[in-house]
This record gives structure tokens, C-alpha cells and sequence, in this order.
């Protein structure tokens, strides 16, 4: 079992739901680390975080931020991560670097769903994390009752490490349950130690007996003791949570007020005391512990001038500059402070640093001196939850689209792109309808690319009604070489899903084998295009008869006839237009499912049935349903606004069906 340094470079990753003040506490830790001259939050176009034109645009952290500075000695880097739903990929790439989190939370009972989220990610990946209640500043606030409500969402117990002193309408202070100290807060100056106030003493006794229960849970010595009515030394309780913590036992909760520096201090320190290191992050993800080099790429930049950045963690090993990292040598090594980057000349295991100009590498990789490493944990990422179709404003910008598209892509492997060759579009898809829009903004912001976005054309496709047959002579005989071919075709309906078959009944040579191909192709050609104008499917065609010339027939002849010939085939047979349908399963927490069941039944969705489904997690609930896809456009937008953005669907096409009436009609209309 590998041992922290206390020394060694650490990494807090900041993540939590939107708006909870993860940013403006990156900005105070820094702060605390001397790091930062000036109060968190002042002076919104200094700010570390949030600094890039997408970002100031919204008024919201759009990307990661990464700043390191020293706390007392020590190497620290932060990452704090945007809370919007959407972009919940950054705070994946962070996490698979990180040694410990801070997960971010207002103190709203009501938003306790939205955290539910981030438990569950560093409960999957055994992070240890510390939940930091903020804006804990008003004395209706109860901190029991918040902790009961975040409770719901969370597998791992959360247990309060300090009690709020409350005076008049405030909170003024608290106590740390272990030390039993008391501070009083001080708005943009270090808390003052103070008495315990005596009114406070009852609550403080009944706080801590519940923090010292909950942590016999994991250990008998203590629970022994606790029975014997012992008390614990303070020694023995830090020990206790420290093993708890690094074990994600427990997780440990402060509160305080980032904009207004309080609590701060305490939380750091803690940070400082609990965190694992580097060797330990790296065994919990079963990384090689042979000492050689190992960086874990989690965010790509492109900065200005200096072009592309592939900001990693070094997670094992050391390099100094020059050295070959993935195949490749990077130009130039950085520490990096929000948008400033200062060279490095060597960083060593644990660092956070920045890669320049690695032309290969994309977020996600774990990167060896030769080449990318193959690792046992990956970076998940997710399915596409969001699309749109896209093109250039100008015509002239077509042939830069594919370069400027696929840097964005490497940032972020939570967005896609694609041809779809069904409806001749490309397609962007991602996490979210804001997702895509910073994407296009950041298409046009780095690349200078105006880009226009359409949703995407949903796949229809026809077939027919009823058997046919045709007989078409292709003829052309104008002086030398004639044109000739003759084919005679019955087409049939085939079942659902059962696509396209031909074959021949020609006897006798009327139509010598070597045109048939020639034959086919010309079928399969007018299929692209049926009576109602989209693509045909689940026809059986047989070429029945025909007849040729010795001299005037010819492949091109042949696929002419053929071509004619199943036009009018299709023209005689009825046809049916067909709509893609796709099999969804939705999960939201238990409280949403009737106002989701509303969003698919106003889908023209067909519900198959409820249930706690197998990745659902204790108190979600999954639908089952199935939904045509032309339905589902805007599905995720609206399930995350009745969710409070916790829901989420995956989806696979199953299969075409039938549209009549109104809603056939408009799909024509539409063409
Ligand atoms: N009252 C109060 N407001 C805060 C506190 N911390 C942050 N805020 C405000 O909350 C808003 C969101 O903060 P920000 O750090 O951007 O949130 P993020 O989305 O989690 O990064 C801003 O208006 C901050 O000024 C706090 O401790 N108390
Ligand atoms: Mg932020």
C-alpha cells in the first residue's frame, strides 16, 4: 500500500452544481495560498477562472480552470470545473487526475438532487471528496437539516466536522467538532479564535457525539470507547477521519463563504492534512508503479500563440524539457495559473503542467514516453444526448470546417461529429443544446469560422404497399452505336427491417448474366429516391425477363431500363412513409417521474414500462419507452427542466414504422 509524501504535489478537483461558487472558492483558496493579491470575486475581468471570451460571454465558467500555486510548501494545483450539466465531461477529466475533491454545494435542500450526480461519479471512481457547503452565511440555516437532505444523494456517509455559531440573523463563527475550538468569522481577515460561546455548548456536545458515532461505525476501538463512555483524544478522531476519508469512507463536510473568505482557512487545511498523494491516486487507478514516466492528459487549450496545449498530470515519473512525452517532444513545459503559463524546466510526479504543441494527443490520453499507454480505468465518455446539424456561413469556409472542428473535438471527447449518409448532413453532437452553442462559438472565436446550425434532418424512409410489376425497353439508335435494353421487374413488400433483396429468374440468356449487376445497380439507384422522395427500404425485386441486342446493349443501357423500370414499379405499388423509432430508457430521480412520463407521452412516445432499472441508482426510477426520433430532438432539454438537469436518457435506434395522417402530411410538406 503506497504512502503519501507530505510533500509531494497535490490536486483538488472543484466541482459541484452551477453557480454553487466553485469558481469564486478556487479564487479564495488561492487566495489563502498567498497566491492571489486581492479579495475573491473582485474585479470580474481579473479573474483567474472564467477568463476565456466564451466564459465572459455567458458570465459562467464555460471550461476548466486550472491554477496551481504553493500553500505552505506544498505544490498545489485546483481544477475548478463548470457546473453546467452539459459539461459535466470537464469534471470527469479532472477527476481521473485528481487526489481528492471538493464538491460545491449551495445551502438549498431543494438543489440536493443536482449534487447527486457528483457523488455518484467520485463514489464510481473511489475519489475521496469533502462536501463544502457555501454561501453558509444566514442563521435560518439549518446545517442538520441540509445534511439530511444531501444525504438522499449520497452512498457515502456525510458527516459535519464543525457546528455554525449563530448570533442574531447570523452566522458569525463555528466550532471544529474535533478540536472543539471556536472561531469567529472576520470578513477579508483570518477568523479569531474565541471562547465557545456557552449558550452554544448543549448543540456543540450533541454535534460532536454524532460525528464520533458516525466514524465507530468504521473502526471498533472507537465505538468500544464510545460505549465506555470515553472520550476520544483528538488524535485518535483526525487519524480516524484522515483513514476514512483517503479509504472514502466517510465524507467530511464544511461550510463557509467563499466570497466572503470564511471557512476557507479551515477547509485548506484540512485539503492540506487529508489528501492522498500521487502514488496513492495512481494505485487506486492501477496505474504501473515502476517509476516510469505516465501523464494523464484531462484538458486541451489552444492558446493564442502558443497554439495547442495539452494540459496533463504527471502520474508517475519525471520529465524535464525535451524529453519525449507520447512519441513526441513537447514544445516547451508550463505551470499554469487560469490563462497564464509560465515555463518549467522539469516536473516531476504529481505535477500539473502544461504540454506545448503535442500534435497528437487528446484529452483523455495516458501518455507514456513512446506513445499512448493503454490504462485499465478510461475517461468515460458518454453517449451523445444532443445534435444539430452544421454548416458554413460561406461556402468559401467549407474546406476549413473538418481542421477547425476536429481541434475542438480533441479538447473534448464528449463532443462528436459526423457524417450522417442517411440525410447527406454533418452533424454535431454533444451533452446539451449549450454544449454545442459554446462549441460553435468557440468555432468562431479560435477559428474564425461562421457556422450556421440547423436541427438535424431525421431519417424517413418509404417502402410500399403492394406487389408490382414493369416492363420498360431502354432504346436509343442514332447512328453508329444504338442504346438497347429491356427489363421486366416484380417488386414485393418485405417485413419491417428486413431491407432490400434482388435476385433473377432469367432463363435461356434473354438478358446475358454479365448485365445483371449492371441491372441491380440501376434498382438500388432509383431506391434513393421513392415516390414521396426518401429513400426506399424492404423491397424484394426480381428481374423476371428481358431481352438484349448483339450488338447496341451495354451495362449503361441496362441500369437505364432498370432504373426506369423501378420507378414505375414504385409508382404502381403505394407507398408508405416510415419513421424512425428509437428504444429509450430514462432515468430521473423518483420525485420526476410523472412529470417525465408527461414529456414522452406528449412525444408520440409509448411507455413499456417502470422500473428501478439495473444502473439506476437507489432512488431513481427508469422508463422504458420507445419514441421516434424525430420526438426526441429536444428530449434532453426538456427532462433536465423538469429534473432540475439530473435526468438523463440513452437511446438506440430500433426500428422504421409507419406515419399516417397529420403527422405523414407534414413530413411531406416539410420536403
Ligand atoms: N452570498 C454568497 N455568494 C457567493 C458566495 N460564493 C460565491 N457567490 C456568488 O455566487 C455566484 C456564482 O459564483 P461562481 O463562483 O461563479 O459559481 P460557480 O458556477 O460554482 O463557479 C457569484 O455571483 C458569486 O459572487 C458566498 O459564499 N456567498
Ligand atoms: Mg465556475
Amino acid at each position: 500500500m503506497p504512502v503519501s509524501s507530505p510533500s509531494s504535489p497535490r490536486v483538488a478537483l472543484i466541482c459541484g452544481p452551477y453557480s454553487s461558487g466553485k469558481s469564486t472558492l478556487l479564487e479564495a483558496l488561492l487566495s489563502e495560498a498567498g497566491a492571489l493579491q486581492r479579495r475573491p470575486g473582485e474585479g470580474a475581468v481579473l479573474r483567474v477562472a472564467d477568463a476565456t471570451a466564451e466564459a465572459r460571454a455567458h458570465g459562467m465558467s464555460t471550461e476548466m480552470t486550472v491554477a496551481s500555486a504553493e500553500y505552505m510548501g506544498q505544490a498545489w494545483s485546483f481544477l475548478d470545473c463548470p457546473g453546467l450539466v452539459d459539461l459535466m465531461q470537464d469534471t470527469r477529466a479532472a477527476a481521473s487526475v485528481a487526489d481528492i475533491a471538493v464538491v460545491v454545494a449551495e445551502p438549498d435542500a431543494q438543489k440536493s438532487v443536482a449534487l447527486g450526480a457528483y457523488f455518484e461519479l467520485l463514489e464510481s471512481l473511489d475519489l475521496p471528496h469533502i462536501l463544502f457547503i457555501n454561501k453558509f452565511d444566514k442563521n435560518e440555516l439549518s446545517a442538520r437539516a441540509l445534511l439530511q437532505a444531501f444525504q438522499e444523494v449520497s452512498a457515502r456517509p456525510l458527516v459535519l466536522r464543525e457546528m455554525p455559531i449563530r448570533a442574531g440573523g447570523e452566522i458569525t463563527g463555528h466550532v471544529d467538532l474535533v478540536s472543539e475550538r471556536a472561531f469567529h468569522w472576520q470578513e477579508g481577515k483570518p477568523s479569531s479564535l474565541i471562547a465557545l460561546p456557552e449558550d452554544q455548548a448543549a448543540r456543540e456536545n450533541e454535534a460532536r457525539e454524532l460525528l464520533f458515532e458516525n466514524l465507530a461505525d468504521f473502526d471498533d476501538a472507537l465505538l468500544e470507547k464510545l460505549l465506555e463512555d470515553v472520550t476520544p483524544s483528538s488524535d485518535e478522531i483526525y487519524a480516524n477521519l484522515t483513514r476514512d476519508l483517503s479509504a472514502n469512507l466517510v465524507v467530511p463536510v464544511f461550510f463557509g463563504s467563499a466570497s466572503h473568505g470564511n471557512g476557507i482557512h479551515r477547509l485548506m487545511k484540512a485539503l492540506r492534512h487529508e489528501s492522498p498523494d500521487v502514488t496513492v491516486t495512481a494505485a487506486r487507478q492501477g496505474l504501473g508503479q515502476d517509476g516510469g514516466l505516465l501523464v494523464r492528459v484531462f484538458k486541451t487549450a489552444q492558446a493564442g500563440h502558443a497554439g495547442k496545449v495539452s494540459v496533463g498530470r504527471v502520474m508517475s515519473g519525471e520529465l524535464a524539457e525535451g524529453d519525449p512525452v507520447g512519441g513526441e517532444r513537447p514544445a516547451g513545459l508550463s505551470r499554469l495559473f487560469g490563462q497564464k503559463m509560465t515555463a518549467i524546466e522539469r516536473a516531476a510526479a504529481g505535477d500539473v503542467i502544461g504540454l506545448g504543441k503535442l500534435e497528437n494527443a487528446a484529452t483523455g490520453d495516458l501518455l507514456g514516453p513512446e506513445g499512448k499507454v493503454e490504462s485499465l480505468v478510461d475517461v468515460e465518455v458518454p453517449a451523445p444526448l444532443f445534435a444539430l446539424a452544421i454548416r458554413t456561413e460561406s461556402h468559401n469556409d467549407e474546406v476549413k470546417l473538418p481542421d477547425a472542428l476536429q481541434k475542438i473535438l480533441a479538447e473534448d471527447p464528449s463532443l462528436g461529429s459526423r457524417f450522417d449518409p442517411y440525410t447527406g448532413e454533418h452533424i454535431l453532437e454533444g451533452q446539451g443544446e449549450m454544449h454545442l452553442k459554446l462549441a460553435l462559438e468557440r468555432l468562431g472565436n479560435r477559428a474564425g469560422l461562421a457556422v450556421k446550425s440547423t436541427p438535424a434532418r431525421i431519417a424517413y424512409r418509404e417502402t410500399i404497399r403492394k406487389p408490382a410489376t414493369s416492363r420498360v425497353r431502354h432504346k436509343k439508335q442514332s447512328g453508329g452505336h444504338g442504346e438497347f435494353g429491356e427489363v421486366e421487374l416484380k417488386i414485393t413488400p418485405r417485413a419491417r427491417g428486413e431491407g432490400f433483396s434482388f435476385g433473377d429468374q432469367i432463363k435461356g440468356g434473354v438478358v446475358p448474366r454479365q448485365y445483371i449487376p449492371a441491372i441491380e445497380a440501376g434498382v438500388r439507384e432509383a431506391m434513393q429516391k421513392g415516390v414521396q422522395g426518401v429513400p426506399v427500404v424492404d423491397v424484394d425485386v426480381v428481374l423476371t425477363d428481358g431481352k438484349f441486342h448483339s450488338v447496341d446493349s451495354s451495362e449503361m443501357a441496362f441500369r437505364k431500363a432498370a432504373g426506369q423500370a423501378m420507378r414505375e414499379a414504385l409508382a404502381k405499388a403505394g407507398s408508405i412513409l416510415l419513421e424512425p423509432v428509437h428504444a429509450v430508457s430514462i432515468r430521473v430521480p423518483s420525485p420526476f417521474i410523472a412529470a417525465v412520463q408527461k414529456i414522452v407521452l406528449g412525444h408520440r412516445g409509448q411507455i413499456f414500462g417502470f422500473g428501478d432499472g439495473e444502473k439506476a441508482r437507489a432512488g431513481w426510477d427508469e422508463i422504458t419507452c420507445q419514441m421516434p426520433a424525430a420526438e426526441m430532438q429536444t428530449l434532453i432539454t426538456e427532462i433536465r427542466a423538469r429534473t432540475l438537469g439530473a435526468g438523463t436518457f440513452e437511446a438506440h435506434f430500433d426500428h422504421l414504422q409507419e406515419m399516417a395522417g397529420k403527422e405523414a402530411a407534414a413530413v411531406l410538406a416539410d420536403a
